[in-house]
């Protein structure tokens, strides 16, 4: 009922020319079952959007701004991305909430102007080692989860995608089991059907943290895993692809 989602986070990285290398191949594959998404930082994203003309391939931004066009130097608005040919939208990224201190009232903010512009936020939400450490992974994740959902009517909760990435996977080589990442998953479906039993059921819920090839489908298989986030592993074409086919 829900269709896989493999999304790329490229983060910080890119170029021309692995704009190129990479856009060529996973634009031309065939065959895919799952949707595919590239999220590539703001300067490449014209240039992706022409190379992913036509390919059924997803265009998404990695930030937007919390507020509509107007003076806010060096912000980029939501309806800027939709204009360019942006469907989706990473928000509350672990990286942003630690380096640029945002916080669950400002994700919320970035989320509605994303929602306005029509775009599909893919929230993301994960606790951090220490969190872990001290049983705080469910009261952490859920009310960031919370933070944003119980804002929003039942027909923009239909709009979000969420990826689970908890913090300690992120980058680090390790990665939650597939059970792990399935309770908590399955968390955030309960939390999210106690509000809208319908949209819960078909919101897509990633799950991100160190995936790649070898561990995509172990991951894939559980029951409310519908994709995956992807870092690293998403700045090589073929194993980007790769784990598309686990999907
Ligand atoms: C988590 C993930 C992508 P990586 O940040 O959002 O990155 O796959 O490199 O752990």
């Amino acid at each position: 009922m829900r269709q896989k989602l493999v999304a790329g986070n490229w983060k910080m990285n890119g170029s021309f020319d692995l704009l190129k290398s990479l856009l060529e191949p996973v634009s031309q594959e065939k065959g895919l079952s799952c949707q595919l998404l590239v999220c590539p930082p703001f300067p490449y994203l014209a240039a992706a959007a022409d190379l992913l003309k036509s390919s059924g391939v997803f265009l998404g931004a990695q930030d937007c701004a919390a507020t509509p066009v107007g003076a806010y130097t060096g912000e980029v608005a939501a309806e800027m991305l939709a204009e360019m040919g942006v469907s989706h939208v990473i928000l509350g990224h672990s990286e942003r909430r630690h380096y640029q201190a945002e916080g669950d009232a400002l994700v919320l903010a970035k989320v509605k102007q994303a929602l306005a512009a029509g775009l599909k936020p893919v929230v993301c939400v994960g606790e951090t080692l220490e969190e872990k450490q001290a049983g705080q992974t469910a009261e952490v994740v859920l009310r960031q989860v919370q933070a944003v959902a119980t804002q929003l009517s039942s027909e923009q909760l239909g709009q979000l995608i969420f990826a689970y990435e908890p913090v300690w996977a992120i980058g680090s080589g390790l990665t939650a089991t597939p059970d792990q990442a399935q309770e908590v998953h399955s968390l955030i479906r309960k939390a999210l059907a106690e509000q809208d039993q319908q949209q819960a059921a078909r919101i897509q819920l990633l799950y991100g943290g160190s995936v790649k090839a070898e561990n995509a489908a172990s991951l894939f298989a559980m029951p409310d895993i519908d994709g995956g986030l992807i870092g690293g592993a998403s700045l090589n074409a073929s194993q980007f692809l790769a784990i598309g086919h686990a999907a």
